[in-house]
């Protein structure tokens, strides 16, 4: 059995872009017709709102006739699908891509400009749908959008937010979360069918019963019901016909099965409840890397798993595929643990609903699931309360006690070790009692990956280590990629163009034609393009940040660059300790300001709302901005740029115009990273420590072409082992000292020595990531990066070097090791 519903095909393989698919005359007929009959509107009454809905109805014409060829297609070879089932897709805009795959960018273009439209402010004109946090979510729309290249059966599965990722505002210079509404311009990317609604149950009651067959058997009864909407995203691959499914649920109350808690007549109660239960799928939880214990998680997660598993599985088996094969055609790749609690639901569906023997139940649901882990930070795995998870899945729990009676009982008698029974229980007992969901995920998965080798392989040494000596074999590495097309081609139009006439246009689908550059790397003629390109790009953002956030930039600089979730285990303060120190040092008159080669700094980071560290790294990094940017002593060399609401719109306009690329976390603790692929494949030089994907990046592309500083993840542990005193590197580094000081002093809040109090001392007493220890280090490299930076030939030459050996990190052969190691795999 093979997951591709189809081999890649000969018109596919193509070295040219997709033919439009329709030519301009048709283009303008079918736009016009849009905003007649759909919007009501004449072409002079047009809003750009209109404009913009009949643009997307027009893209959509074609994309649905693929779609519903890629459906009959599939339903007719009868293969394998791949379910991917996350809580987060971070879509990003959708119209560019939508453009892209249709072939229609150049046709759109004409035809629009001949009704004095230009296309460019209707795709502006879009709002992002931000139903992600960072890496995890974006890495599952790389994902899809690589399914979907590559012919693979496949659907995305997860929740339709009304609210997703907070808008990010400053008020002098703190954090202000705004409602995120990206709906209000309407959903015209979607397809929703209310009909096709189920039911989903909550809490209740479990009764014994008599099953069909005369056994005895478990029965849940559900207390009460929230109907899931399915609603469709289209996903075309890029140069094929395959155009799957993402399908987002979104939550309807359900009187009709709720009518015995709401009184008749109780008009208030029932609206109450109506609210209660629409209220699951109303927002996106902005934790990133750190879970949630609420109530209203578990019941996102349950809703939205609940509603995929019965979803596919009642289309397989309509299909005529026994229980039994069931694992030869769903595979259900569970993205974190976030989707875990469908391994008990699988398992209540077949034992219970459908009267399958549990040890048949379970060695189907443990052939039909797998595991990526992302984190390896221990505050970072889930585990819910038993009680909360007991009231909100009773029947879920008992089917948990049950699998974790049955393992551990395999467990004690091949091991004979009660203390490894205890470690490895899929229920915690202190410091309360709980369900760890990577334990109950790894049991019930056929395969554990990690996202990065460094990673997977931490897993198995630490994280999960009992796990990996009990099964060795089930622990595999999948290095996470991003897709060419939104990270190459759509956000960096001139090195696409530039790449096309050097290598042809080949790469956008297989990426590792990029090696094909690596011999332009010594030709003067094309480094100078590259850096044509480059300047170009900084140019670009410098005009996107002047309009959207009045932020003045050189364009002649260089262009430092550290955008991602703000976490203390990434170190955003150790970046901000340079800038600072380089400050403190010019006023301190032990540096010239004339020697610092000019530099702009950007940050981009969202801080989880109840995170007290994050956001006052945040306050911070704007109070050393506003100083530093207006410093005469500077004169002009150093500059902070901190936009607001860092999104994947604007890191499609920012990455390309980087040259240096901040992934500076300390060693063992980023997973992988995927910010730091989009940079490198961008032409950006990489400061970076040995961790997660940085250590395949810094190997693909040589010492040469790598900032490496830092610790590496056996140093940390060792520091860590021996005792950790922060204190003890400002007492000996002057440097430190002076930039510490700097900040203590109140420099940054008119005086006020209070102000960032709380870093100031966790820096000096606690710095659980190392900052002090790496700092030394870290400016030592900084100023090699400036050295580097005044050749300009051996930067360039390292820059195009960068594009030509990362094409490794294509999402696109992430989805070949998904295949080859976990879903295909024999
Ligand atoms: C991130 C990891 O931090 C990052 O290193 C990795 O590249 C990315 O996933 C994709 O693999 C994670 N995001 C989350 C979000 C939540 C929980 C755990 C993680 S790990 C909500």
């Amino acid at each position: 059995m093979d997951a591709r519903t189809s081999t890649v095909s000969p018109e596919a393989a193509q070295d040219h872009e997709p033919s439009p698919a329709l030519d301009a005359t048709e283009f303008v007929r079918v736009f016009t017709n849009e905003l007649q009959y759909t919007r009501g509107v004449t072409l002079p009454q047009a809003s750009n709102q209109d404009k913009y809905i009949a643009l997307v109805r027009t893209v959509l014409r074609p994309l649905i006739d693929r779609w519903q060829a890629t459906q009959a297609r599939q339903a007719e070879q009868n293969g394998k699908t791949v379910a991917y089932l996350s809580a987060e897709y971070l879509l990003g805009p959708q119209t560019g891509n939508a453009l892209l795959s249709t072939g229609l960018e150049d046709t759109a273009r004409e035809a629009l400009s001949t009704l004095d439209i230009d296309l460019d402010e209707l795709i502006a004109h879009e709002i992002e749908p931000g139903l992600g946090n960072g890496g995890l979510g974006r890495l599952a729309a790389c994902f899809i959008d690589s399914l979907a290249t590559k012919d693979i059966s496949a659907i995305g599965y997860g929740i339709r937010y009304n609210y997703g990722i907070f808008r990010q505002t400053f008020v002098n210079g703190h954090q202000v979360e705004q409602p995120d509404t990206w709906m209000s311009h309407g959903t015209p990317w979607e397809i929703t069918h209310p009909e096709l609604a189920q039911p989903i149950g909550f809490a209740g009651r479990v009764e014994d019963t008599i099953n069909s067959a005369g056994q005895p058997a478990r029965k849940w009864v559900p207390g009460w019901y929230v109907q899931a909407v399915p609603c469709n995203y289209l996903v075309p691959g890029y140069g094929t016909d395959t155009v799957n499914t993402l399908r987002l649920w979104s939550a309807r109350a359900a009187d009709e099965f709720n009518l015995h808690i709401f009184n008749s007549g109780d008009f208030e109660n029932a609206v109450r409840a109506r609210t209660y239960a629409e209220n699951i799928s109303n927002v996106l939880y902005p934790e990133d890397s750190t879970p949630q214990g609420k109530e209203l998680r578990l019941q996102q997660q349950y809703f939205f798993v609940a509603a995929s598993i019965r979803d596919l599985v009642a289309r397989t088996l309509e299909r005529g595929v026994s229980y039994a094969d069931l694992p030869q055609h769903i595979t259900f790749q569970l993205n974190d643990t976030h989707p875990v609690v469908g391994i008990p639901e699988l398992m209540r569906l077949l034992v219970d609903d459908h009267e399958l023997e549990w040890d048949d139940a379970w060695s189907i649901t443990r052939e039909i699931f797998n595991y990526t882990c992302h984190t390896l930070l221990p505050e970072a795995l889930e585990v819910w309360p038993v009680d909360l998870f007991g009231r909100l899945l009773p029947r879920h729990l008992e089917i948990i006690y049950r699998i974790n009676e049955e393992f551990l009982n395999e467990v004690r008698l091949n091991t004979g070790n009660e203390l490894l029974v205890r470690q490895m229980s899929i229920i915690q007992e202190q410091p309360f009692r709980a369900v760890r969901m990577a334990h109950l995920a790894t049991v019930g998965s056929r395969r554990v990956n990690g996202v990065a080798a460094l990673h997977s392989q931490l897993l198995k040494d630490n994280v999960l280590k009992d796990f990996s000596a009990y099964w060795p074999d089930k622990f595999t590495n999948v290095t996470n990629g991003v897709t060419p097309r939104r990270f190459v081609r759509l956000s960096n139009p001139e090195l696409s163009d530039l790449l096309n006439d050097a290598i042809g246009t080949g790469w956008v689908r297989d990426l590792s034609q990029l090696s094909q550059l690596e011999p332009l790397a010594d030709d003067s003629g094309f480094l100078e393009q590259f850096a044509l390109v480059k300047a170009h790009n900084k140019s670009r953002i410098a005009a996107v940040l002047a309009a959207r956030d009045g932020i003045e930039l050189p364009s002649d600089a260089i262009y430092d660059v550290m955008v991602k979730r703000l976490h203390e285990y990434k170190r955003q303060s150790l970046k901000l300790l340079h800038v600072v120190s380089l400050y403190a040092r010019v006023l301190a008159g032990t540096l010239n300001a004339e020697d610092i080669e000019p530099r702009v700094v950007v940050f981009g980071a969202k801080a989880a709302p109840g995170y007290r560290m994050a956001k006052e790294t945040i306050a911070l990094i704007n109070a050393v901005a506003a100083r530093i940017n207006n410093a005469p002593e500077l004169q002009g060399r150093l500059k902070i740029a901190f936009p607001a609401n860092y999104n994947v719109t604007l890191a499609e306009k920012l990455i390309p115009a980087a040259d240096l690329s901040e992934q500076i976390s300390l060693a063992g603790k980023e997973a992988s990273g995927t910010g730091n692929m989009k940079f490198a494949l961008n032409g950006a030089l990489t400061v970076g420590t040995l961790d997660g994907a940085n250590v395949e990046i810094h190997e693909l592309v040589g010492d040469e072409n790598f900032f490496l500083f830092g610790m590496t993840e056996p140093d940390a542990e060792s520091l860590a082992q021996a005792g950790y005193v922060p204190s003890k590197f400002y007492e000996k580094d002057a440097d430190l000292k002076l930039a510490i000081d700097l900040i203590a002093s109140g420099a940054f809040s008119n005086g006020d020595r209070s102000a960032f109090e709380s870093i100031v001392s966790d820096w000096l007493w606690h710095d659980r990531f190392m900052a002090l220890a790496d700092f030394r280090s870290y400016l030592d490299i900084q100023t090699k990066v400036e050295e580097k930076y005044r050749d300009k030939a051996a930067w360039n030459r390292s820059a195009v070097l960068n594009v030509a050996r990362t094409g490794f990190f294509s999402s696109d052969r992430s989805i070949q090791d998904y295949l080859d190691r976990i879903w295909m795999e024999k």
